[in-house]
């Protein structure tokens, strides 16, 4: 039996004291117990941030990658061994900046993994830039007149992006996001779990308070359907005055991009033995490095 104790450990965080990346940490810790994945059968990939920073936070497989990129390596790792389970974690500025196109490509090919965005709608490492999520006219250092751009809706994009499982969870709802992540983890195929998570340092327009008043559950809603697509659509533009969590849609499954790679089809490739000849090409390749 696997308990969420058997992912404690790791570094101390040095997140700001009321960070929504505490719950964050606790909820995958809570729904892999729940899901009974072991620390050695799923691989964290994050990129960098505040958020990024969660696998050094606990006992698990981590990757560490760069900024924007974390999907990508995600996509090798799936390629190299898709009998390991991943889980990309990440920021806004990462996902949905930096890394959209790789968001966009990972759902429409059904890559299958989870993507687990930290919503916070500001850069937070680097100290309050605006990001892609942020509102238009939010006042930043790199922004001191207020953002002239409109925000990136991530729901929308993954709808429209063909992925078939689009979620979002709060942190201040953590039985809740525990609930949606293993879902996701369920789910075969892309499956993207945006979290709102305030940050209490540099965007404190959007923290509890302003949650609190508005998040409501699209499980409560007895009329919402989730297989509907044009629905879910309609959904992820609601926003200000109430601001739905819950599963946005889930759509008939499709094969994961792993299935259809002929190459993968007998077994995984880490399992097949090392060919001589092409560790020859490989090494004669790294000589042109040097
Ligand atoms: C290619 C590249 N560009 C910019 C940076 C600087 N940088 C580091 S983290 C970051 C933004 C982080 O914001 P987000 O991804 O939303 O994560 P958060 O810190 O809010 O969790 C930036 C711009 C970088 N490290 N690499
Ligand atoms: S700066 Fe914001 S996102 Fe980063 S640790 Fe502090 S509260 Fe969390």
């Amino acid at each position: 039996m696997v308990t969420r104790r058997d992912f404690a450990g790791g570094e101390t965080p040095t997140w700001c004291t009321g960070c929504g990346n505490f719950a964050i940490l606790n909820g995958i810790k809570m729904a892999l117990a729940e899901q009974e994945i072991a620390p050695h059968e799923i691989l964290l990939v994050t990129g960098i941030g505040c958020g990024s920073k969660l696998p050094h936070y606990m006992h698990v497989n981590g990757f560490h990658t760069l900024h924007g990129r974390p999907v990508a390596v995600a996509t090798g790792v799936r390629l190299a061994n898709h009998g390991l389970r991943v889980m990309v974690v990440h920021g806004d500025g990462d996902g949905y900046g930096e890394g959209l196109s790789h968001f966009l490509n990972a759902a429409r090919r059904n890559l299958n993994i989870v993507d687990l965005v930290q919503d916070n709608r500001v850069y937070g490492l680097t100290r309050g830039q605006y990001s892609p999520t942020s509102e238009r006219g939010k006042r930043t250092p790199t922004t001191p007149a207020g953002a002239i751009e409109w925000p990136v809706n991530p729901l929308a994009l993954a709808i429209t992006a063909g992925a078939t499982f689009v979620s979002r969870g709060y942190s201040g709802e953590l039985e809740h996001l525990v609930w949606l992540i293993g879902e996701a983890l369920q789910h075969p195929g892309y499956a993207l779990v945006d979290v709102l998570q305030p940050c209490v340092t540099w965007n404190r327009n959007y923290a509890y308070d302003f949650y609190r008043e508005r998040v409501y559950k699209l499980e409560e809603d007895a009329a919402y359907d989730p297989r509907d697509r044009t629905a879910a659509w309609e959904r992820a533009h609601e926003w200000d005055e109430r601001i739905p969590i819950g599963i946005f849609y889930r759509g008939e499954l499709k094969p994961t991009y792993e299935e259809q790679v002929a190459a993968l089809v007998s077994s995984c490739l880490v399992d097949r033995p090392l060919d001589r000849e092409w560790i020859l090409h490989v090494e004669e390749l790294m000589q042109t490095f040097f």
